[in-house]
């Protein structure tokens, strides 16, 4: 594509210098692809433009993502396709064009804020060296399936040559051992040929034994063998697991060797790392950066539990799993069970939240909560008093380690490296495809975000990493028009900090898409009816219908009308005040339907944060200036699940909607939780939602942006509804079924835990760990991520002089 460039620009010349006259013009240095297209498509019906209207650079326009204009040089960033990009220099008065790289590209840019051009060396952070060699995926449809790909590429190369391979995986089958049991293999069999001449002893001696006899009944004999516990609990199932074995010592196929893994038992303990926020099973949710991410972690640990004893249980042990979810201890806890140590999680056996503190510079432990943009300079402290409390909670390291969003990823970091262990991130959201150029004027932003702690933690997290789970396909590489969240962090630049020309390639094997579910007996479809619980809904009504009150505002006159419904934490990026805005200015939308909306305080006394504050008072205002009393209803947020859901299923039964105006949203349990209730629903078209609905078949994609065009789509909606009765069911159905297939809980489970053994074995039977880049990513930690999280940069210092906030030396 780019190859055509010169020769349109020589054969369109003035038609092009007036289209980059009329970027000029718009009088913004960087322009986003939705700008340059937009101008593209109004310029080709000008006369002057018209000849442009069939050419290459149509197609160049539509693929950029990003331009820099400063007369008389345009740069252009092209995403070709998924993930791949090029960059380009235009000299708009010559008309000359050449391909730069991304590191000019990015230098280019950093002089829009930097004044000091290009005089000082800038430290480029490159981590493309220490992928030599290293295995990648090449097709675009493969990103996010990097397990698949791992066992074909490996087993082919390490079995293929023989020898190598076979006796890496004999030794590996020798580690395992539980509470001082050895598991597997013992001492018996000392190589391979000795291991498959046991199996083939072992299948001959149980071949005609009933397929439901126990490992017990034949312990004695398979010890003798060479065998140890772990194969299986049965006969049978003892029997696939040597075949898988000895099929994979003959002729190694991947599929075999995945299954093979998969029965191994490996996993006895998991530690799940979630420091920030208040982290509790009930009064938590709606308090600021409390929200979806403790959900997903209460509903995780009750599934992995349920797998894990499951496995553990075919396996033929009879061991507890034990799962630590590793969270920050706040004394100031607001009435919630943040100042406990420990707390037992309902709904599972033995899965514990452990509750360790922050401690100040001085060893004192930090009593209240702290937003987290504000959490760095304690997190390393942490890991290491965690690490003491985790290994004698669990009686020694876990088994494997899931760090959650940018600070806890970091934490699992450190303790995977301390630890030995399997490290795997989910990144629930990244901040930085939320704050557009939030990397380019990071200095703009410090004071309040700290984002250049946050985005040097991810790097180090993403890159140390052994495997990397995200929601969606999007979620990595985004689509065909849009950036994926990881892939914003492949190139970007901090001015005056650092420059990234490689940072996390989204080619990558360790990227696995394993989506969240729901929690079936909350979320539930409106018309199983019999499993509906009349004193619920008869609470839930109340809170839709009832007398205002101190945590209400407004009440629906018209009872009759269908309801549309949005329910978040009340941050900026939610948008919920959007949504107001949009219904309160259409007469039309006002009078089919009314709007209940269900998050935050609606007593501004009561906010937790100035963003909320801001949002409160914002609601209010619209109330007031639109007169929206008798048609919209504000409830302050919820915090029982089982009243969540039947509150979905209420405004179902008033064939009402569901909808999410968020700016962007990462993912987006609210739209599962809404679909699997029955609820039609219409959802951001940034973000996770993207995916999760079939626009017009399972719900509906909505522009944020264009609110106007929200509202449209809306009443045709209810139109169609007029028009077709069948429409909202047909709707409402297809997302029942949509997210019953997707999105489940118990497939996460066992898909987890068995990319967990996967990774495990590849880290141990090659060298994955990859352990060049790990000594530069720890050189990156103490030279970068260290002074930045202590506030010792000039630019931490100058805030904190500014706040009279003062740097306390940390322990040594
Ligand atoms: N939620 C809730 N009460 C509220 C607001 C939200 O129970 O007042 C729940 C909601 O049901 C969902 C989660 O909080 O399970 C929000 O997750 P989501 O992924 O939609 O957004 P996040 O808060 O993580 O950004
Ligand atoms: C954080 C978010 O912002 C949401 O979009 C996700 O659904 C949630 O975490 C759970 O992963």
């Amino acid at each position: 594509m780019i190859e055509h460039l010169p020769a349109v620009l020589s054969e369109h010349r003035e038609s092009i210098y007036l289209l980059f006259r009329r970027y000029g013009a718009l009088d913004k240095p960087v322009l986003v692809g939705s700008d340059l297209a937009y101008e593209y498509e109004q310029f080709c019906l000008t006369e002057a433009g018209q000849v442009l209207a069939d050419t290459r650079l149509r197609q160049i326009i539509r693929s950029t993502q990003e331009a820099v204009l400063v007369p008389p040089l345009l740069y252009l960033a092209v995403r070709l396709t998924v993930a791949k990009w090029r960059w380009v220099q235009i000299h708009v008065e010559q008309m000359v064009c050449r391909e730069v790289t991304v590191s000019e590209y990015l230098e280019f840019k950093e002089r829009l804020v930097e004044k000091s051009r290009g005089q000082r060396w800038v430290l480029e952070l490159d981590l493309s060296p220490f992928e030599r060699g290293f295995p990648k995926l090449s097709e675009t449809r493969s990103i996010g399936r990097g397990v698949e790909y791992l066992n074909r590429f490996l087993s082919g190369r390490l079995f293929d040559s023989g020898g190598e391979g076979h006796r890496r995986l004999f030794e590996f089958l020798k580690l395992h051992q539980v509470q001082g049991r050895q598991l597997m293999l013992n001492g018996v069999v000392q190589d391979v040929a000795q291991l498959q001449e046991a199996l083939r002893v072992a299948l001959d001696h149980l071949q005609p034994e009933p397929p439901d006899t126990t490992w017990e009944s034949h312990s004695a004999e398979l010890r003798k063998l060479g065998f140890e516990v772990g194969w299986g609990r049965t006969v049978s199932q003892i029997r696939e697991s040597m075949e898988l074995l000895s099929d994979i010592l003959e002729a190694p196929a991947p599929k075999n060797l995945e299954q093979f893994l998969s029965r191994i038992p490996m996993i006895f303990s998991i530690a799940i790392v979630s420091p920030h926020g208040f982290f509790g099973q009930s009064e938590v949710l709606g308090k600021p950066d409390t929200g979806g991410q403790v959900v997903y972690i209460l509903d995780q640990v009750r599934a992995l539990e349920r797998e894990m004893r499951s496995s553990i249980h075919d396996q033929g042990l009879d061991f507890e799993p034990q799962i630590l979810v590793l969270t920050r201890l706040i004394p100031e806890s607001q009435g919630t069970t943040s100042d406990q140590r420990i707390e037992h999680i309902l709904g599972t056996e033995h899965v514990r939240i452990l509750r360790v503190p922050f401690r100040d510079a001085r060893g004192q432990v930090v009593p209240q909560w702290i937003p987290r943009f504000e959490i760095w300079e304690y997190l390393e402290r942490y890991a290491v008093e965690a690490e003491r409390e985790m290994v004698a909670e669990l009686g020694g390291k876990p088994d494997f380690l899931i760090g959650n969003y940018s600070d806890g990823n970091l934490v699992a970091s450190i303790l995977a490296h301390r630890l030995g262990v399997t490290q795997c991130n989910i990144a629930h959201a990244l901040e930085k495809t939320k704050y557009p150029h939030s990397d380019l004027h990071w200095k703009q932003h410090e004071e309040e975000y700290h984002f250049s702690c946050q985005y040097t933690a991810d790097l180090i997290a993403m890159n140390t990493a052994d495997f990397i789970i995200t929601s969606t396909y999007q979620e990595i590489a985004g689509t065909k028009e849009s950036i994926g969240q990881y892939e914003s962090y492949s190139s970007f630049t901090m001015p005056g900090l650092y420059r990234v020309v490689s940072g996390i390639d989204c080619f990558d094997p360790k990227f696995n898409i394993v989506s969240p579910g729901t929690d079936e007996a909350a979320f539930f479809p409106y018309y199983e009816v019999a499993r509906r619980l009349p004193d619920l809904r008869a609470g839930v009504l109340d809170l839709i219908f009832g007398s205002p009150s101190d945590e209400t505002r407004g009440q629906f006159r018209d009872l009759n009308k269908p309801i549309l419904f949005a329910m978040s934490r009340l941050d900026r990026v939610k948008n919920m005040a959007g949504l107001l805005e949009w219904y309160a200015q259409s007469a039309e939308l006002r009078s089919i339907a009314n709007l209940l909306l269900v998050g935050g305080h609606v007593d501004p006394e009561r906010a937790t944060g100035a963003e909320q504050l801001h949002q409160i008072h914002l609601m209010h205002r619209l109330f007031d200036e639109y007169h929206l009393d008798d048609e919209v209803r504000w409830v302050l947020r919820q915090t029982d699940k089982t009243r969540v859901g039947e509150l979905y299923r209420c405004v179902a039964d008033s064939r009402g909607a569901f909808v999410q105006p968020a700016l962007f949203e990462a993912f987006g349990l609210t739209v599962i939780e809404a679909m699997r209730s029955g609820l039609p629903t219409l959802a951001t078209c940034y973000g996770g939602p993207l995916e999760i609905i079939e626009d017009g078949v399972s719900g509906f994609h909505i522009d944020p942006n264009h609110g106007e065009d929200v509202v449209q789509r809306i009443l045709a909606f209810f139109d169609d509804h007029t028009r077709d009765p069948e429409y909202w069911w047909r709707i409402s159905q297809a997302g029942v079924l949509r997210v019953r297939e997707r999105y489940a809980w118990n497939l996460y489970a066992e898909k987890l835990l068995s990319l967990s053994r996967i990774y495990g074995f590849w880290n141990y039977i090659t060298n994955i760990e990859r352990q060049e880049t790990r000594r530069y990513l720890e050189m990156f930690y103490g030279l970068m991520y260290r002074p930045l999280a202590r506030g010792e940069t000039q630019l931490s210092l100058a805030a904190r002089a500014r706040t009279g906030t003062r740097h306390e030396e940390p322990r040594p």
